[in-house]
C-alpha cells in the first residue's frame, strides 16, 4: 500500500527484490564514531543522494535523532531497483521520498517549497571521478549546477534553511600543502574535481550574498561496506572475496601508487550533521590525517582473506602474487586515468577544535569490516545458488 506524504507525493511500499534481501547485511546500521551524540527532535531535514552510501548513513543518523526526513530521489522506471541501501528505512513513518532530480530546478523548487526544510543536505552527485571524463557536461550539471539549484531553491523558499554541501578533497587535486586544510588553495585534476570547486564556490557567494546558513564540508575518501563497487576499496574487498571463493582468480587494478586519506563514512556523517549545528557556517576538512598507498590497501585485504602478496614490476608491469607464487594482482592501464592525483592527507585539526570531532575507526578497521562483509555477501551467494556482485569495469 502507498503511503501519503505531507507533500502528496507518495512513498512506494518496501523494496523486498533478491538483491535487497542479499545486500541486508549492508544496511544494518554502522555507527561506530566516538563522538558524544546530541539529542534533538521535531526538525525536517530534506537530503539528495539518499540512496547512495553516505545519504543512507545520514538518513539513519537523522532519524535517530527525531528528525523528519525527506529523499530527493530520481524517477526511475522499475521503483525496485536501486534502492538497497535504503530499504530498511521505508517502513519509517518519519522518512519519506519525493520526487527530484539535481537536473531539473522545479523538481527541487517543488520539495523545497512543500517540505519546508530545516536543514538541506546535498550529497547527490555523479561521483565517480573516471565517469566524469567520459560525461562531462553531466558531471558539470549535476554535481557543479546542482548545488546551484538547491541554494536557489532554498533562497526563494525556505530562506531560513540550513544548507550542507558536500565539498570533496578531490578539489585539491595536485595538492599545494601537505597535509590539506582549509586554507589550501584548490587545483583540481578532473571535471568532478573542477564541478566540486565550483560547487563550493557558490555556497560560500551565497552565505556572504544573502546572509544564507551555507557551509561546505571538504570531504577525503571515505568507505564503508555500502560504498559503490567501482570505488577502489570495495573494488578490491569483493574482489578479494570473490578471489577466495574461486570465483576470480585475480584482480585487475590501476594506479597502486596514489596516497588517499581513507575514513569510515559512518563517522563521517556525523561531521555533516554537525556542521549545521553551529551557531555561524563555516567550511571544514573531514579526514583522519593518515594517508595510505592503494597498494598498501590491497595487501592488506588480501591478508584478510589468507593471502599474503608480494609486489614486483613497477607502473602497468606492476604484479602481485600470493605465497603459492599465484598472480593475484595485474595491472591494466585502462585503469589509470588522464590526470591523477597523487597524494591527500587531510588535517581535520579545526574540525575537532570547533566542532569536537574526532573520527573514530582506524584505516585497519575499516579494511577489516569491508572484507568481513564482502566475504558474508559471497559465502550467501553460494549457499543461496547465486553469482555474487562482480566490480563494474
Ligand atoms: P554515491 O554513493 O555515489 O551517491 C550519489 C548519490 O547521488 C546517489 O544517491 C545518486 O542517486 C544521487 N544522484 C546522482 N545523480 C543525481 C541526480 N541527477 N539527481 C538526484 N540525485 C542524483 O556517493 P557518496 O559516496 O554517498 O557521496 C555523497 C556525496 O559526497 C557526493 O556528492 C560525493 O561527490 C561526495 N563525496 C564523497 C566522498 C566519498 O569518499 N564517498 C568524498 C568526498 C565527497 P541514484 O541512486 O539515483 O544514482
Ligand atoms: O580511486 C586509484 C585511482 O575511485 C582512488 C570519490 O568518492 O573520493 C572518491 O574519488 C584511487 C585513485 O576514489 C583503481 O587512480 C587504482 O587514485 O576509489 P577511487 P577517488 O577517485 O579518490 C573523492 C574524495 C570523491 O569526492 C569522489 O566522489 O585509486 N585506483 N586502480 C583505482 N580506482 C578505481 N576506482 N579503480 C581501479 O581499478
Amino acid at each position: 500500500m502507498l503511503r501519503s506524504t505531507p507533500t502528496g507525493i507518495q512513498s512506494p511500499p518496501p523494496l523486498v527484490n533478491p538483491i535487497a534481501i542479499t545486500m541486508e547485511s549492508l544496511t544494518r546500521p554502522v555507527q561506530k564514531g566516538k563522538c558524544p551524540r546530541y539529542t534533538m527532535s521535531g526538525k525536517t531535514a530534506m537530503v539528495t543522494g539518499i540512496t547512495g552510501q553516505d545519504g543512507s548513513y545520514l538518513a539513519e543518523l537523522l532519524l535517530e535523532k527525531g528528525y523528519e526526513v525527506y529523499g530527493l530521489v530520481r524517477r526511475v522506471s522499475q521503483p525496485t531497483s536501486g534502492r538497497s541501501l535504503i530499504n530498511h528505512l521505508l517502513t519509517n513513518e518519519k522518512f519519506h521520498l519525493v520526487n527530484g532530480d539535481l537536473a531539473d530546478q522545479n523538481s527541487i523548487d517543488n520539495a523545497v517549497s512543500q517540505a519546508q526544510p530545516d536543514e538541506f543536505y546535498n550529497l547527490g552527485a555523479m561521483s565517480f571521478v573516471p565517469e566524469s571524463w567520459r560525461s562531462p557536461m553531466m558531471t558539470a550539471d549535476i554535481t557543479g549546477l546542482g548545488a546551484l539549484r538547491c541554494l536557489e531553491a532554498i533562497r526563494k523558499h525556505a530562506p531560513t534553511c540550513r544548507f550542507y554541501q558536500a565539498g570533496s578533497s578531490e578539489q585539491y587535486g595536485k595538492v599545494r600543502d601537505v597535509p590539506q586544510t582549509e586554507a589550501t588553495p584548490f587545483h583540481p585534476r578532473s571535471p568532478y574535481g573542477c564541478a566540486k570547486v565550483f560547487a563550493f564556490e557558490i555556497t560560500r557567494n551565497y552565505r556572504e550574498s544573502y546572509d544564507m546558513f551555507a557551509c561546505t564540508g571538504i570531504l577525503f575518501n571515505h568507505e564503508s561496506p555500502r560504498r559503490g563497487l567501482e570505488f577502489v576499496t570495495r573494488k578490491v574487498t569483493m574482489t578479494a572475496a570473490r578471489i577466495a571463493r574461486n570465483f576470480d582468480e585475480c584482480l585487475w587494478i590501476g594506479n597502486v601508487d596514489a596516497k588517499r586519506d581513507w575514513g569510515f563514512a559512518g563517522d563521517y556523517v556525523e561531521m555533516q550533521w554537525r556542521m549545521l549545528q553551529q551557531d555561524t557556517p563555516g567550511d571544514y576538512v573531514v579526514a583522519t590525517g593518515r594517508t595510505h598507498s592503494v597498494r598498501d590497501m590491497i595487501t592488506l585485504a588480501f591478508s584478510h582473506v589468507g593471502m599474503d602478496l608480494v609486489w614486483s614490476g613497477e607502473g602497468v608491469d606492476t604484479i602481485a602474487t600470493d605465497q603459492n607464487d599465484v598472480i593475484r594482482v595485474r595491472t591494466n592501464p585502462k585503469f589509470f586515468r588522464p590526470a591523477e592525483v597523487d597524494l591527500l592527507i587531510g588535517d581535520p585539526a579545526l574540525a575537532e577544535k570547533e566542532l569536537g570531532w574526532v573520527p573514530g575507526t582506524s584505516f585497519e578497521e575499516l579494511v577489516q569490516m569491508m572484507v568481513d562483509s564482502d566475504v558474508a555477501i559471497v559465502e550467501e551467494a553460494v549457499k543461496g545458488g547465486y553469482a555474487p556482485p562482480i566490480p563494474p569495469e
